[in-house]
């Protein structure tokens, strides 16, 4: 007996009426983004690129011996693990040879690194991220990510590394992608939030949402509660608050998944001051800024305790700042908890 094919479109991407990868997005974003010579659109490209081959290594690590730490601390007095180095290489390499490319920063690189070649231009762009985020879960298969922030190149500036030294509010551009059971990239580029998938048969990422909207409220918290004998009163009048009202409490410990599940899910995510760092953990640069876009043109919140991260003036590369952001609600009733103790 012949079995009967059925030739309709799978359910998945070919059900939808359009299928418009990164780089067709970048192409329509084109008409909106002031971007002389495409170059916003080939540094997403190198961004993608490095994307697809950090989540290579990834699904590889444990087979070609790459976990675990290299026995090296970075700038920051950090253990470096063997795939923090692999990841800065890559997007270091990729984004390295774009024209228009004049900085480069990242946390695993102790200063910024200015491209030879591009003369100061200030169509010129600095991108700054982070390479691999909550590295620390790799031993155990967790989701870590990678961050980040671009930025137009600051003719004020006296030296051209300092032109990364800009306030978020300036970023043209940020994103995350997030390593999990699936590879999402998560970008902004000043009018909205788009979500793209890693399609891995055919390598490209192709746009599953437009316009992601963070719910307004949500009722589920986000930090790392082992600090919280150490954190701020206001801090913990709020978790008291919060569990006397029935609030759940989820944390993966690596930011980007951390974030993503608030922007899909609301609450909100917080890294407070703690004794050990006064400042919080976060860097303000390429952890805290692009993941305030993001929320923001989410219609979320962003604060670094009660002022908004976007408006902090940094000083330092890897400074750091205490981290609220989150479904707008959410965070406007922390910041209540946080003006009240003052
Ligand atoms: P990393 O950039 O060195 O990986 O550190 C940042 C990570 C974030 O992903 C996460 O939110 C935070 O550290 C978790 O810190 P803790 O272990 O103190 O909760
Ligand atoms: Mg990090």
């Amino acid at each position: 007996m012949n079995a009967s094919v059925d030739l309709a479109v799978p359910t998945g991407i070919l059900a939808d009426a359009d299928i418009v990868t990164l780089q067709s997005h970048m192409l329509e974003e084109k008409r909106r983004v002031a971007d002389p010579g495409d170059t916003l659109s080939w540094i997403i490209s190198a961004l993608s690129i490095s994307a697809k081959i950090i989540s290579a290594q990834l699904r590889r690590a444990g087979l070609d011996n790459v976990l675990g730490s290299l026995g090296n601390q970075n700038v920051q007095g950090e253990d470096q693990q063997k795939l923090d180095v692999i990841a800065n290489n890559v997007l270091m390499r990729a984004l390295g040879a774009r024209e228009g490319v004049m900085v480069l920063a990242s946390e695993e690189a102790d200063e910024p690194v200015v491209i030879a070649g591009n003369r100061a231009d200030e169509r010129g762009y600095c991108v700054l991220f982070d390479p691999l985020d909550g590295s620390s879960n790799l031993d155990v298969c967790g989701g870590v990510g990678t961050i980040f922030s671009i930025l137009r190149h600051d003719r004020r500036s006296t030296r051209i590394a300092d032109s990364v030294l800009q306030p978020g509010a300036r970023q043209v551009a940020a994103g995350y992608v997030l390593y999990g059971p699936s590879t999402v990239m998560v970008l902004t580029t000043g009018a909205g939030v788009d979500m793209f998938v890693l399609d891995t048969a055919i390598g490209a990422f192709i746009r599953i949402a437009r316009g992601l909207r963070i719910p307004e409220t949500g009722a589920t918290y986000s930090l790392n509660e082992g600090n919280r004998a150490s954190f701020p009163a206001g801090y913990r009048a709020y978790l008291d608050w919060a569990q006397a009202n029935g609030y759940s409490s989820r944390y993966a410990g690596a930011m980007v998944a951390d974030v993503h599940r608030t922007l899909l899910k609301g609450g909100v995510f917080l890294y407070p001051p703690t004794q050990k760092a006064p400042q919080g953990k976060l860097r303000l640069l390429y952890e805290a800024s692009p993941m305030a876009m993001i929320i923001e043109q989410a219609g979320g919140q962003a604060l670094a305790g009660t002022q908004r991260i976007l408006d902090i003036q940094p000083t330092a590369l890897h400074q750091r700042t205490p981290v609220l952001l989150g479904s707008s609600a959410e965070v406007a009733g922390v910041a209540e908890f946080l003006d009240r103790a003052d």
